[in-house]
């Protein structure tokens, strides 16, 4: 603001002695008169150029300065209506996949947990007839993933069951019949896979083992329990 002033007030000073240097005659006999006012009319003509000059940079900066500003707003406006676009794809999707759990149900006696469905039978078949049934009913025998599941499921068992899992193929090598999978998690009961060769399929076990509570345990497959089928829903 100081400058500006300042700058205004030169100008003002310049504009008014050019006036005066144009209505006073030959500006050379001037000169031989007045050489101190020549040399003050000579110096505040080149300040007037200058001042000129830091102008019309100024007017150049500032037409820079809001072609860059009108730059920015607009990819600001471009970025914010591809994200608006995003939000409102994802908002469709997840408006189709609430209506698609909505309409998805476990058939009648099926129990539902995270994204499946349980089927608890508790007829007294072997292992292998057990794998078989939950295939005809369109599952598998239950593949126990983590300890939540796990948890759940002995939770709401009412007697000691078969479940998915076995070393059928390769002794010790203990794997899910619905995929072919290594335990990524167990709940073997104390001192428990202990059958070698003799025991080869897996039961959910209390008291036929001597415990009080649940846990997993290898019996000869040939044994009869019940089972839990289990299918995506
Ligand atoms: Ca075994
Ligand atoms: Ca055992």
């Amino acid at each position: 603001m100081q400058l500006c002033t300042y700058l205004l007030l030169v100008l003002s000073i310049t504009s008014s002695l050019a006036t005066e240097k144009r209505f006073s005659g030959d500006s050379s006999d001037k000169s031989s008169n007045n050489p101190f006012m020549w040399m003050m009319i000579k110096q505040l003509d080149r300040t007037e150029t200058r001042v000129n000059k830091v102008h019309t940079l100024s007017n150049q900066n500032h037409i820079a300065i809001n072609k860059i500003k009108g730059l920015l707003e607009k990819d600001e406006i471009t970025q914010l209506k591809s994200f608006m676009r995003e939000m409102r794809k994802k908002m469709r999707n997840m408006k189709s996949e609430i209506d698609d759990l909505r309409t998805r149900t476990c058939q009648k006696d099926w129990i539902r947990y995270m994204g499946h469905c349980y089927l608890f039978v508790y007829k007294k078949v072997t292992w292998n007839t057990a794998k078989n049934e939950c295939q005809h009913k369109g599952g598998y025998l239950v593949k126990v993933e983590s300890a939540a599941e796990n948890s759940w499921l002995i939770l709401a068992l009412n007697a000691e069951v078969w479940i998915g899992l076995s070393d059928i193929r390769t002794e010790g090598q203990w794997r899910w019949t619905s995929d072919n999978t290594d335990t990524s998690f167990s709940y073997w009961l104390s001192h428990e896979p202990n059958g070698g060769h003799r025991e080869n399929c897996v039961n959910i076990c209390k008291a036929l083992c001597g415990h009080n509570i649940y846990g997993w345990n290898d019996l000869p497959c040939n044994y009869q329990l019940g089972y839990v089928c289990e299918k995506q829903m």
